[in-house]
């Protein structure tokens, strides 16, 4: 397959006005018939160009042009696309009928079906799997679609907008709806869905005094837990208005939970289809994180419909335009809606986690690519989180006010439209008469920047210096790097633990407290410094940038007690607990054991009994780096083993030493009173569990009883899973007898399962891999449910580093087994599961070895997809 480029892109050469859809639906044998109103664009550059649909994995039945059908010799086709050589001049008619099986496409893209619901995937690509089309995202049209099915096996017919009739026909036997979507749309936008659903309903009246029906379709018995999604619904509908000024524009928004699905959620028009894993929540049946997740999955699809729906992407190029932008307003969401420094810090874990090592491997790509094999690959860490990064630093840059003024802009300006990244800066740029071509940068140049910081202070002249390199490391296509601009909110800590006032003659590269750092060097000097001060650099996290400032394991307490920047604070010990592992690590790698972490513990200590901190935070404290992070990290020979062990060696140092502080936190905050998802109790959830989890470490009669009481006693599943991951880890008794209880209670429901399927294959136990090998083959797991794979084997190879990276090398064996299994029905979710893979470069040498053994065996395959042949290839290069 070959690559294609952003820069060989070129405008359509016909345009669809409307399209007409009708669906015979049908397990096996669904009849398609698509009239569409084509016309040549007036902006191809073109003459006489002929009509190349998009099609895949379809049974062309006929071919109808202004009324006439078309032999065999006035079209071609091919395994991917239907060509007419000749089409009229003038606008024309053409229909097109064809057959689908969607009981057989177990890719989960185009028209499939889950747990026997119709229901349709279709970004990127797969309305080519439904119809004959010009699949791209700048062909805007007008739908009208009919859904004829069997009354009994699907009394609900759904599809994009707002409804227009409803019907049986064929004396009953069979029923319709007629829906139509105003509002023109790229065909990713298209779905719809058939089937035997529940529901609840709510009303919203949007601020111009419009009403809105809302509806949430979940499998019967399961209404009452998408109470929360719906409450979740209105709020972000609110938010938009209130924060975008954008309102909602049909007369209905419906969502669909739906089991089996490749991503997260997707944002058709009027019809959001979901995972049912981000659908679905109750107290006894999903943590507090999964209520989060609802929350702002949810948000993050809704904001699609003015940020990817009303204004659109010119092409696939272009997701960040959507995506990063879209993830931005779900993260500001959150953060208004909790606490903005605990969305800050987990925005923030969660870009170091997957989008750093993204960017540091063999998988790095600029934030928006400029050539793709397969576009399926791109919904990455970088599109998205990176994506929402930059956002965040044309707000930081601009001010809220003129950052608000660039988003009402780039709405008026190009709704309706499919835009470009250089259309959305242009409306920053203009108002606020700054230029951002430096700026641009950070879409098109790829790897994280690293930033050095030094320091020096002038007691004599009271001046304080900082002195601020930038570099960015060589990544795959990229050898040569410009300098990036990079906003820096910084502030400067006097003895007291004060900020102290930032003056300094540096012109416009110190605007409040953002050092605009553009120069591969700059030095800012401030004056007036009574005293040496220690830096809080970096302060909100306000680049997504790797920081190196010199700073003591002192001047690192003193931040985690008194910056003012609440993140900083969390930063400092989070910087802390990771120097003192990576010390452990070298250590071990030595055969020696290091004495450090008592430092840490007490600083740890200290900001425990903070009551000025809310739980969420303390919580965030006691949430040590991950073992993933300490060997991104450490970057090179890397050894999981001895991360494995170091990372327990700090645990149970902080255990043993503020063991009576670590059960006090988790005896008092005991849930009392009835459970409520807000972010205060769930702030008092996450700082019991994360003791919890400190505690557990110790291995302890005291400590295992402690959690399996946690476990058995459990009044919602916030305790009860974390519990249940902790003895599942262990070694203890209580370990069988919790899995066995929790299977008795949780197997006929396929959502909640998932958490035994989960804390089994996280467990760092030695069997594990044996574990989640058999467990592959346990009744209720299913290869063909992308919920299944990724809670068994994608969080063994991710989540579970000790294992996965066994010594032996038959964690990477059982990783690509697995992938070349799944590749054969759903090649974006094997593709996924390759990430697993991406730093086998950083591992020591007998690892990396095993590992690209492993991975060479892909290449071998005779015929894989063309999603998991480019991932390995890129991988391997
Ligand atoms: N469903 C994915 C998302 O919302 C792709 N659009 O991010
Ligand atoms: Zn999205």
């Amino acid at each position: 397959p070959r690559p294609i480029y952003l820069r060989d892109y070129r405008p359509p050469n016909f345009l669809i006005k409307s399209v007409n859809l009708d669906f015979k639906l049908d397990a096996a044998a669904t009849k398609v018939r698509s009239r569409l109103k084509v016309r040549h664009n007036p902006k191809s550059q073109v003459h006489n160009a002929p009509l190349i649909l998009d099609g895949e994995n379809l049974k062309l039945d006929a071919v109808i042009l202004d009324g006439n059908t078309l032999t065999r010799s006035q079209y071609r086709l091919t395994k991917t696309s239907l060509t007419i050589p000749e089409t009229p001049i003038k606008p024309f008619t053409l229909e097109i009928h064809t057959t689908i099986d969607p009981s057989q496409n177990k890719s989960l893209q185009g028209l499939y079906r889950s747990r026997g619901v119709f229901c349709t995937q279709c970004e990127a690509q797969g309305f080519r799997r439904i119809t004959y089309f010009l699949d791209r995202p700048d062909v805007l049209s007008t739908y009208t679609v009919r859904l004829e099915a069997d009354p009994k096996e699907a009394p609900v017919l759904l599809s994009n907008g707002n409804r227009l009739e409803r019907g049986t026909s064929d004396r009953g036997e069979r029923h319709y709806a007629v829906w139509h979507d105003p509002h023109p749309k790229p065909c990713y936008l298209f779905a719809l869905v058939a089937g035997d659903l529940s529901s609840i309903a709510a009303d919203f009246k949007t601020a111009s005094g419009s009403d809105v029906g809302l509806t949430i379709y979940v499998e019967h018995g399961k209404e009452e837990r998408a109470a929360w999604a719906m409450d979740s619904l209105k709020r972000s509908m609110r938010w938009d208005e209130k924060r975008f000024g954008r309102e909602y524009d049909l007369e209905v928004f419906n969502i669909v939970a739906v089991s089996d699905f490749n991503m997260g959620a997707m944002e058709n028009k009027g019809l959001n289809i979901f995972n049912d894993r981000l659908v679905l929540a109750s107290p006894e049946t999903a943590t507090d994180t999964t209520f989060e997740a609802i929350e702002s999955v949810v948000a993050h699809e809704y904001f699609h419909n003015w940020t990817g729906n009303r204004i659109t992407c010119r092409d696939w190029f272009q997701l960040c335009l959507k995506e990063g932008l879209t993830v931005y307003r779900d993260q500001e969401f959150s953060a208004d809606e909790r606490s903005r420094v605990v969305q800050r810090i987990s925005d923030v874990r969660q870009l170091k986690a997957h989008q750093f090592p993204e960017d540091s491997g063999p998988l790095a790509h600029p934030v928006r690519p400029e050539s793709y094999i397969e576009i399926n690959n791109f919904y990455t860490a970088t599109v998205y989180e990176k994506g929402a990064e930059i956002v965040r630093m044309i707000a930081t840059i601009l001010g809220a006010e003129a950052f608000r003024s660039g988003m009402d802009l780039y709405f008026e300006r190009h709704d309706g439209e499919a835009a470009t990244i250089e259309q959305f800066l242009e409306c920053f740029a203009e108002v606020s008469g700054r230029d951002l071509s430096q700026f641009a940068l950070w879409y098109s140049q790829s790897g994280t920047p690293h930033v050095e910081c030094r320091t020096s202070y002038d007691k004599r002249a009271r001046t304080y210096s900082l002195t601020l390199k930038q570099t960015t490391p060589q990544t795959p296509g990229q050898q040569q790097k410009n300098p990036m601009h990079i906003p820096l909110r910084i502030g400067l800590l006097g003895p007291d633990g004060h900020d102290l006032p930032l003056t300094t003659d540096a012109g416009d590269a110190l605007q409040d407290d953002i050092i605009h750092l553009r120069q591969p060097s700059q030095t800012i000097t401030f004056t007036d410094v009574p005293a040496r001060p220690i830096p809080s650099v970096l302060r909100e996290f306000s680049a997504p940038v790797h920081l190196e400032v010199e700073l003591s394991e002192k001047d690192l307490a003193f931040l985690l007690a008194n910056d003012s920047d609440a993140f900083n604070r969390w930063q400092a010990a989070n910087t802390y607990a990771m120097r003192t592992m990576v010390a452990m690590v070298e250590a071990l790698s030595r055969g020696k054991r290091s004495s450090r972490g008592t430092g840490f513990a007490k600083a740890l200590s200290a900001a425990l009994v903070d009551d000025n901190l809310d739980w969420a935070f303390r919580a965030e404290l006691m949430r040590l780096p991950s073992q993933s992070d300490v060997a991104t990290e450490i970057g090179q020979n890397v050894d999981h083993t001895f991360i494995y062990r170091a990372h327990r060696q700090l645990t149970r140092l902080i255990a043993r030493r503020l063991e009576d502080q670590l059960a006090a936190i988790h005896d008092t905050l005991k849930e009392s009173g009835p459970f409520s998802p807000d972010a205060a109790n769930a702030g008092k959830r996450a700082a019991r569990n994360a003791a919890l989890q400190l505690l557990a470490s110790l291995g302890s009669k005291t400590a295992i009883n402690r959690t399996a009481d946690q476990y058995f006693n459990a009044s919602n599943m916030t305790e009860a899973a974390h519990a249940l991951n902790l003895l599942a880890a262990s070694n203890s008794p209580q370990r069988r007898t919790a899995l066995d209880h929790f299977y008795q209670r949780w197997h006929e429901d396929h959502v909640v399962i998932d958490t035994w399927f989960v804390a089994q294959a996280q467990s760092p136990r030695n069997n594990a891999l044996d574990v989640v090998r058999a467990l592959t083959r346990h009744e209720r797991f299913d290869i063909t449910a992308p919920n299944k794979v990724r809670a068994l084997i994608g969080n063994f190879a991710l989540m579970n580093p000790v294992q996965f990276n066994r010594p032996d090398g038959k964690g990477y064996e059982f990783l690509v087994e697995q992938i070349l299994a799944i590749d054969r029905f759903n090649p974006q979710i094997a593709a996924r599961l390759l990430n697993a893979m991406r730093s086998w470069r950083a591992l020591e040498p007998k690892r990396r070895k095993l590992a690209r053994n492993a991975l060479t065996k892909i290449t071998k395959h005779p015929d894989p997809s063309r999603d998991v042949h480019e991932i390995v290839l890129r991988i391997l290069d």
